[in-house]
Formats: structure tokens, sequence, C-alpha cells
């Protein structure tokens, strides 16, 4: 049995950069996890790159040969991924053993975890494989300053999760930029009532029945549920990725030696 995060979420929500500090933490704790780059326009990377979709097939040489651009160049790419899925993912997965950690860096375009199936299909080959999944979606806090923009992050996390159909972990990333906790705390656990009469006070009457029915979403596939992430913190780290581990039952097995980090409770981040 090995393990795998798919890290997925909008451009720009910190996926490589949550990647590169969850490395260092497993460094840090003494425990071995391998980053795999699936983003064909990536260039720079703050983590050894374990396996590169770039070896498979180069974004550059897309969008010169067939005239794309760099978002049709990139859904090229991926749509390559999932026709080599027999030989490309198959060849690389033998160099790992039972027991292995594997953190997919993805793209950010939203097609791939809304309505393209190339990563779903990628899902099912890594759980043919014999690995235990888990969809980790990154949520930008910067941009969750009302109700409306936080229940259209709930529903983007929402369409990823039916797609993919993986234990899912929702995190808030880039918490050392939010001045006031507060506001987020309002977010990170908050009741559908008090959802639904802010989304009415912001919106226009007609929208009630609709409001209602989106809280009513929200509500039910448990979507409501955004760990904070903060990178500065090893504790906050450790939170995370002690709830993805009990998502894919990692460690149930294993002794996983982990190092306590005592920080002061100065803040609502774990
Ligand atoms: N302050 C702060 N900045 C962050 C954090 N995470 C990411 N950033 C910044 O946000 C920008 C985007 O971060 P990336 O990690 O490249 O985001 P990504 O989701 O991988 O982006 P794409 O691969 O293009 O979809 C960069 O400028 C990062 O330095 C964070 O926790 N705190
Ligand atoms: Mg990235």
């Amino acid at each position: 049995m090995g393990y795998a995060q798919l890290v997925i979420g909008p451009a720009g929500s910190g996926k490589s950069t949550y990647c590169s500090s969850l490395y260092q933490h497993c460094q840090t704790i003494g425990r071995t996890i391998h980053i795999v780059n699936l983003d064909p326009a990536a260039e720079n990377f703050d983590y050894p790159v374990a396996m590169d979709i770039r070896e498979l097939i180069s974004l550059d040489d897309v969008m010169e040969e067939l005239g794309l651009g760099p978002n049709g160049g990139l859904m090229y790419c991926m749509e390559h991924l999932e026709e080599n899925l027999d030989e490309w993912l198959t060849e690389e997965l033998d160099n790992y053993l039972d027991d292995d950690y594997l953190v997919f860096d993805c793209p950010g375009q939203i097609e791939l975890f809304s309505h393209v199936p190339v990563l779903r299909n990628f899902v099912e080959h890594l759980q043919r494989k014999d690995f235990n999944v888990c969809g980790v979606y990154l949520l930008d806090s910067q941009f969750i300053t009302d109700v409306t923009k936080f229940i259209s992050g709930c529903m983007a996390s929402l369409s990823a999760m039916v797609q993919l159909e993986l234990p899912h972990v929702n995190i808030l990333s880039k918490m050392d930029l939010v001045k006031n906790k507060r506001d987020i705390d309002d977010y990170l656990n908050p009741e559908p009532r008090v959802l639904l009469s802010e989304l009415n006070q912001t919106m226009a009457p007609k929208f009630e029945k609709l409001n209602k029915a989106l809280a009513e979403l929200v509500d039910e596939y448990s979507m409501v549920s955004f760990v904070p992430l903060d990178l500065r913190k090893e504790r906050s780290i450790q939170y995370v990725l002690s709830q993805i581990d009990n998502c894919i039952q990692y460690g149930e097995d294993t002794d996983v030696k982990v190092k306590d980090f005592d920080e002061p409770e100065d803040d609502l981040t774990p």
C-alpha cells in the first residue's frame, strides 16, 4: 500500500509552496516524502522533484508545434499524460516501494478538477496501483473577504470533491497574510444558519431560495470545514499533515516518528 496527496486548487492558491514547506517539515521530523511535479508549466522548484511531467511532455514544444496558447497547451499536455498513464506513470511508480508517500503538485487550471476527466483517471490509476489517495484542496485565505466569496470557494472545492470522489481535506492557505484572524474564524466552522443570514443580507431578496439551497448543500457535504495553514509555523503544518494522514490511514500500522512542536497559542491556527 502506497500513500498519496493530490494537491489541487485554483491558480496561485499556494500549492507548490505548500509542497515545498511540507517537504521541509518532513525532513525536520525525519519522515520521507516524494514530491511529484504534475505542472507542465512549472519552471522553478523549491523541493527536489521526484517525478516530473516535463520529462514526458514539454509545454513549450506543444505551444510551438501546435500553435496553442498557455492554457490550451497545458490541457493538451494533461491529455497526453492521461493517454500515457499505463506507460509513463506505471514505469515511474515502479521506483517506489510499499508505504512510500507521494505528493502530487498539480497545475491550477480549474477545468482539471471540474469537468476534464484527466485527474480522475490519474487517481483511479494510482488506486489500481494500490495507493491510498487524498485530495488536498487549497483555497487562498486572501479571497475569503465576505460570505459570497466563501460560498464560491466552497462550490469550487465541492466540484473537485464530486469529480474525484476522494477523501478530501480543505485548506485555507496563506494564513500569515490574514490581518484580522477573527474575520476568517467566522468561516472556519461557520453555522449554516449564520451563513444563510449573511448571504441574505448581502444579496437581493430574489436570491433567498437559492441562498438556502446553497447553505444546505455546503452543510450536507460537510464542506464548511477548512483547516487554516500558516506555513511559518511547524505546528500548523504538522496539524494539516495529521488531518490528511488520518484520511488515508497513514501511520496506522507503522511507527511514525513525529517531533512535537510546542509553540505559544497566540492565534487561531492550530
Ligand atoms: N505570504 C504567503 N505567500 C504565499 C504562501 N503560499 C504561497 N504564497 C505565494 O503565493 C504565490 C503563489 O504560490 P504558488 O505556491 O506558486 O501557488 P500555486 O498554487 O502553486 O500556483 P500555480 O501552480 O500557478 O497554480 C507565490 O508568490 C507564493 O510565494 C503563504 O503561505 N504565505
Ligand atoms: Mg504551482
